[in-house]
């Protein structure tokens, strides 16, 4: 099970400081998720034995019944639904605001909250993905590059139907809606190969149409933003080859 906790699509495995935040926030929930559950079990388990020792009596039992029973009952049941419906749900609904909020500022475009992002456009086709930086006008099809420890404001579009763009190991989803744009802020901390997914189901080919991600250290990636669209048509990189060929004998 814990396997299932790495590889390039995990949220578990963060990257970059917006996926970090999200990945704080699913470790939080569980733990509390785990907490009640176990609660949950141990009451449940107490209420079988309870029961399993007060059988046989049921007969006989309005005769041990004390005057006011009835009464204290419904308190206890008030006290329950009280605590459990309205408290509870309260206390962890708060609590979820105040630790998801900071994780989701994390995802958006604030101006001053980073050096210089770096803006990207991109932009859901059935089925592939368009990535143009306005800056240079270089596009790139299905790929998506990125300078290394600097953030980059993705700007998603659709050409079509909703698309939804995530790269889950540097940051949060976001559909790509037709007619609007909408931005979320990635960053990778460090160079390398990550993959991203169509997360909204989008017609036949929805499941073919992965991103490879490619974090390259800065001066490499100002190299090639900057080069003649001609020049900067050079082969993929080894790694972003090689994962266009898993895709492709999924
Ligand atoms: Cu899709």
């Amino acid at each position: 099970m814990l396997g299932g906790c790495r590889g390039p699509l995990s949220v578990l495995d963060p990257a970059g400081p917006s996926a970090g935040a999200i990945a704080q926030v699913w470790w939080w929930m569980f733990g509390v998720a785990v907490a009640v559950l176990v609660l949950m079990v141990v009451l449940g388990a107490l209420a079988m034995r309870g029961r399993r020792g007060g059988q046989g009596e049921d007969a006989g039992a309005d005769a041990h019944r004390f005057p006011g029973d009835g009464a204290r009952q419904r308190r206890i049941a008030r006290r329950c639904l009280i605590g459990g419906g309205l408290l509870l749900p309260g206390v962890a609904i708060t609590a979820l605001l105040v630790f998801g909020s900071p994780a989701g500022f994390h995802q958006l475009p604030w101006p001053g909250a980073a050096a210089a992002p770096l803006r990207v456009e991109v932009t859901g086709h059935q089925w592939w993905w368009e990535v143009h930086y306005p800056d240079t006008g270089q596009r790139l099809r299905n790929e998506l590059r990125l300078p290394a420890g600097r953030a980059v404001d993705v700007h998603t579009r659709s050409a079509d139907v909703i698309h939804g763009f995530w790269v889950p190991r540097l940051g949060g989803k976001l559909d790509a809606v037709p007619g609007r744009t909408l931005v979320v802020r990635l960053q990778a901390d460090r160079p390398g190969t990550y993959r991203g997914v169509c997360a909204e189901f989008c017609g036949a080919g929805h499941a073919h149409m992965p991103m490879v991600v490619q974090a390259m250290p800065a001066e490499d990636f100002d190299a090639w933003l900057n080069a003649s669209p001609a020049a900067a048509r050079t082969p993929r990189p080894p790694a972003v080859a090689a994962a266009f060929a898993q895709e492709a004998g999924r």
